[in-house]
């Protein structure tokens, strides 16, 4: 499993972690943003919302709303063409966000990531386990 796009939109998300000042664009924020229900925790609905929604505005690099196969392979390199097929349940050459978010492959993935971040284990990402997350990323990074 390739998880260089992962550790990538994931440190899209920390871009601001370090500044002193939390307003947008800052993790606190972002946070906040996908925590719908605003019980101050992420639920894994709330998560595989908001990562499936940065992770394709990541791989969208012309932000036209879809993510066509050079866009794709751009990420994940030219080998992953069945993925993308995959994916486009639709068959017209381009990714929505509905195609995205319902991928069963994508969902997997981002349950997975969900289950590394919650070090508790209790179903809920709280900010801190998500800002741990993020630097042990930095720290990963060569
Ligand atoms: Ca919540
Ligand atoms: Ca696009």
């Amino acid at each position: 499993m390739n998880l260089r796009p992962l550790l990538a939109s994931t440190l899209l998300l920390a871009a601001c972690a370090t500044t002193s000042t939390p307003p947008a664009g800052s993790t606190a924020a972002k946070f906040k943003a996908a925590d719908l229900n605003g019980d101050g925790t992420l639920d894994r609905t709330e998560f595989n919302s908001a990562y499936a929604e940065a992770r394709f505005r990541f791989f969208d690099a012309n932000n036209d709303g879809v993510i066509d196969k050079k866009e794709f392979e751009r990420v994940l390199g030219d080998d992953r063409g069945d993925r993308f097929e995959a994916i486009n349940k639709s068959k017209t050459g381009k990714i929505t966000l509905d195609e995205w978010k319902s991928a069963p492959a994508l969902q997997k993935r981002r349950s997975e990531v969900f289950d590394r971040i919650d070090k508790k284990k209790n179903g809920k990402l709280t900010l801190e386990e998500v800002r741990a997350a993020l630097e042990a990323r930095e720290q990963y990074k060569p």
